[in-house]
């Protein structure tokens, strides 16, 4: 084990059975004309994390430790969308609706891709995820315990939505969990603080949180 200083003590990073988990850096959350902004959100406050995160799939990659993604995205024909959440909300598009990135966050569409500089490189494992949670109707649980992995380091937007989903999900099947604070953003800042304070307390009820610069330090 290594251990990562971290809240709300050191995370014991087992390196033979540790997987980076970047959760939905997409166009559509991070760019304008996309889902986010169809929420009414300011989109570019989460372009802040794209260097923390770019970053930490180098560290990982470097290590020859797996990287496995994550976009939220439907079927061409919406049949995994259900009705509550094509139809929350009051604004303008909704998904599958047309927009400047094509259909919002419908699979192969442009809006439904990686951000260039967070894009998987052959090899790597793409979820594509009809929920919030990357286990939700996906079957990665599977493909997790194939492949011998227990640790889970997690990255991505948004903290308090999909990164948060995740990562609880994967508590409760038994990984054990670590977010990189700076390699996730919400359009909220007091949403992110909140969430990172909610997953490390009562002793990391949900998992650790640590910076970037914690793993680099302690895997130097
Ligand atoms: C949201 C996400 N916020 N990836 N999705 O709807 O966090």
């Amino acid at each position: 084990m290594i251990e990562i200083p971290a809240d709300p003590y050191p995370y014991p990073l087992d390196p033979d059975h540790v997987a980076l988990v970047v959760i939905d850096m997409q166009r559509d959350f991070i760019e304008p004309g996309g889902f986010g902004a169809a929420l009414g959100n300011d989109v570019l406050r989460l372009r802040s994390a794209i260097p923390a995160v770019a970053a930490l799939i180098r560290l990982f990659r470097s290590r020859g430790w797996p990287v496995i993604h994550t976009r939220e995205c439907h079927a061409p024909d919406l049949s995994d969308l259900p009705a509550s959440k094509r139809e929350r909300g009051r604004g303008a598009a909704r998904i599958g609706d047309p927009g400047p990135m094509g259909r919002i966050l419908v699979r192969g569409e442009p809006g439904a891709e990686i951000v260039a500089d967070c894009a998987a490189q052959p090899g790597e494992l793409v979820v594509d995820k009809p929920g919030k949670g990357m286990f939700h109707a996906t079957g990665v649980e599977a493909t997790l315990r194939d492949r011998g992995i227990t640790h889970l380091v997690f990255a991505g937007v948004t903290t308090e939505v999909c990164v948060q989903t995740s990562m609880r999900e994967a508590n409760d099947r038994g990984f054990e969990c670590l977010v990189i604070s700076d390699a996730t953003e919400s359009y909220l800042p007091e949403f992110k603080a909140a969430t990172l304070r909610m997953i490390a307390a009562q002793d990391g009820i949900v998992g650790w949180v640590a910076p970037l610069s914690a793993l680099r330090e302690a895997l130097a």
